[in-house]
């Protein structure tokens, strides 16, 4: 029985990513390396998380420990865990994260041939209420032997290489696209192995759901307000959307790629450039939209096409169903 193979013939993210890597011929397990490595550091937040409801009584992030030592936060301990993990990984040369201000240059003898850029633990405002909350992150390749620089990953993000995202939700799940589509893993807590679960996931041409923070209405531009008002007044006989919001990009857009539909964060009066960071949070989004055959957009221009100037750089986002999205490019190109 096909159940059956599933269930005795695991197929792990190792497994998986060994395999796909075997049809170039001149790989040299390198990628594998620095994806276990990225494992590592997800299974480590997703143990966290778990227990920060605990942190009182066992001294944990943001709590005072038994020593009176202050104890890190959450968001700092996973940045930290992930700097280490991708550092002693040995295939790593420039690193990006949301954490840290400055981008970190690996030693000369731990250097390897990917930069990765990340947001540890996104969704900080979750953290707290027990919400859903996530790691994302998007690899480029060094393609030079020269001392690295921050030119090295102010590329567009359609040359990243690989994109994902781990979320710490119901279960924990890493969805991840090395360029040849969508695949998903669910941590097995028994195992402690991340086990393909969603294989080849498409997103929905069209959804009935569009995701974003309503609060912020008032600074809104005009095709993002007329967009939101057809969703909730639509003239054409369609049914109005739904709307969902968990305030989490990775838990939004997990939602918007299983269940189709749209997510926004728009410019506004307040944040001409809206909230998200270019780097590693709207390129590697978008590279896993396109991967399952949805549609990335800036408001301007296709959002993997954006060439970054600094590395913490926001821009607007419209991500999603390939049918939703054409709507609000047709809303911008109209202005
Ligand atoms: P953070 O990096 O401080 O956690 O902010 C990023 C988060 C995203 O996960 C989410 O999509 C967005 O901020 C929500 O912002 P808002 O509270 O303005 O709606
Ligand atoms: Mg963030």
């Amino acid at each position: 029985h096909a159940a059956d193979a599933h269930r005795t013939d695991l197929m792990t993210i190792t497994r998986f990513v060994l395999n796909e890597q075997s049809k170039y011929p001149e790989s040299r397990g390198d990628f594998t390396i620095l994806l276990s490595h990225i494992v590592l550091g997800c299974k480590f937040v997703c143990s966290a998380v778990n227990k920060a409801g605990l942190a009182k009584l066992i001294g944990l992030a943001g709590e005072t420990n038994i020593q009176g030592e202050e104890q890190k936060k959450l968001d700092v301990l996973s940045n930290d865990v992930f700097v280490k993990a991708l550092v002693s990984s040995g295939r790593t040369s420039v690193l990006v994260s949301e954490e840290d201000e400055e981008a970190t240059f690996v030693e000369p003898s731990k250097r390897g041939k990917y930069c990765v850029v990340f947001d540890p633990l996104d969704g900080s405002s979750n953290i707290d209420c027990g919400v859903s909350i996530g790691t994302i992150f998007g690899i480029y390749t060094l393609d030079h032997t020269d001392e690295p620089t921050t030119e090295d990953v102010l590329k567009p993000g359609n040359e990243m290489v690989a994109a994902g995202y781990c979320m710490y939700g119901s279960s924990c799940m890493l969805v991840l696209s090395t360029g040849t589509g969508v695949h998903g893993f669910t941590l097995d807590p028994s195992l402690g192995e991340f086990i393909l679960t969603h294989p080849d996931i498409k997103i929905p041409n069209k959804g009935n759901i569009y995701s974003v923070n309503e609060g912020n209405a008032q600074n809104w531009d005009g095709p993002t307000t007329k967009y939101v008002e057809k969703c909730k007044f639509p003239k054409d006989g369609s049914p109005a959307k739904s709307l969902r919001y968990v305030g989490s990009m990775v838990a939004d857009v997990h939602r918007t790629l299983l269940y189709g539909g749209i997510f926004l964060y728009p410019a506004d009066k307040k944040s001409p450039n809206g909230k998200l960071r270019v780097l590693y949070e709207v390129f590697p989004m978008s590279f896993l939209m396109e991967q399952a055959g949805g549609q990335a957009f800036t408001g301007k221009k296709r959002a993997l096409d954006l060439v970054p100037e600094k590395i913490h750089e926001r821009s607007p986002i419209f991500l999603g169903s390939y049918d939703d999205v054409e709507e609000i490019k047709a809303l911008y190109a109209e202005e």
